[in-house]
């Protein structure tokens, strides 16, 4: 058995015996986006820092810890608080818990994130489904030794967002009359935000959101066979003409207002996936 698979089933032995059911949809919270859990009824709490082999969460905004519950008629295992290549954790480490996530019973993962508009028609506050990405600014998680227990060397990556979830959550969205985008994320591993003309570079690559986190999480779990849905909040305009200061206090504002949006629309696909 590989050094990988050995430290995911200490993982998954100790989670296991706080919380023994299987957990079939993984969600990932982004920064300000921490009150999707109100929506569960919520079963077991696990701080990251409880739990062997986690990293735990540095970037405010981030909670830190696993959250069981249920949806409906659906389990699941909220990572509220997510790890980023920025905080100094290896690419590995900042993907374990979606490879737990695979040995806990999940088979869709549901992904958020606070993000910076690239697309010039964006404002500040609109929801981005991400129908696709650009990985080639920030780290891949898959380089190294392929684990073949968790998937093939060369994953094929036509198509790392889900067009059949797409599709559900852009009909959830309009029956709730609120309006979404779709568009391509541009991963990048920060902690800077963009300069100008990195922006203006990402716009040039097809990119309609940059943000710091998602990508490698998506990367591991079309690894794994996992079809994941991912939307951003758009924070902040990256790509802008007047003068305008970018800080993390302001995207956590921003994502607090666009919140209780996404999470009606995201509590309701779970409910049909
Ligand atoms: C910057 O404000 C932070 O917000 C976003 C960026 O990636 C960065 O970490 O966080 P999430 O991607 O975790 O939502």
């Amino acid at each position: 058995m590989g050094e990988l698979l050995n430290k995911i089933n200490e993982t998954v032995a100790f989670i296991r015996s706080k919380y023994a059911d299987a957990s079939t949809v993984g969600v990932v919270l982004g920064s300000g986006l921490g009150h999707f859990t109100d929506e569960l009824q919520v079963e077991t709490e696990i701080s990251y820092n409880e739990i062997p082999h986690f990293p735990v969460s540095t970037v405010e905004g981030h909670k830190g810890k696993l959250v069981f519950g249920t949806l409906g008629d659906k389990k699941v295992v909220v990572m509220a608080g997510r790890f980023h290549y920025y905080e100094g954790y290896s690419i590995q480490e900042v993907v374990y818990p979606i490879r737990v996530m695979k040995f806990l019973g999940v088979q869709q993962l549901v992904i958020s994130n606070a993000a910076g508009g690239v697309n010039t028609s964006f404002k500040v506050g609109d929801l981005m489904i991400i129908n696709d990405h650009i990985s080639q600014l920030t780290v891949n998680p898959l380089i190294g030794k392929n684990e073949s227990e968790f998937g093939p060397r060369f994953p094929d990556m036509s198509e790392p967002y889900k067009k059949e979830f797409i599709q559900k959550a852009k009909a959830i969205a309009a029956k709730m009359d609120i309006e979404v985008k779709e568009g391509v994320y541009c991963g990048v591993t920060g902690p800077t935000f963009e300069t100008r003309s990195e922006y203006k570079m990402i716009h040039t690559l097809g990119g309609d959101a940059v943000g710091m986190s998602t990508v490698p999480e998506v990367i591991v779990a079309v690894h794994m066979s996992i079809p994941v849905f991912a939307m951003s909040v758009i924070t902040d305009i990256g790509i802008r003409e007047e003068e305008n200061v970018i800080t993390h206090e302001e995207v956590l504002e921003a994502a607090k207002a666009a919140e209780p949006k996404m999470t009606a629309i995201v509590k309701q696909l779970i409910l049909e996936l």
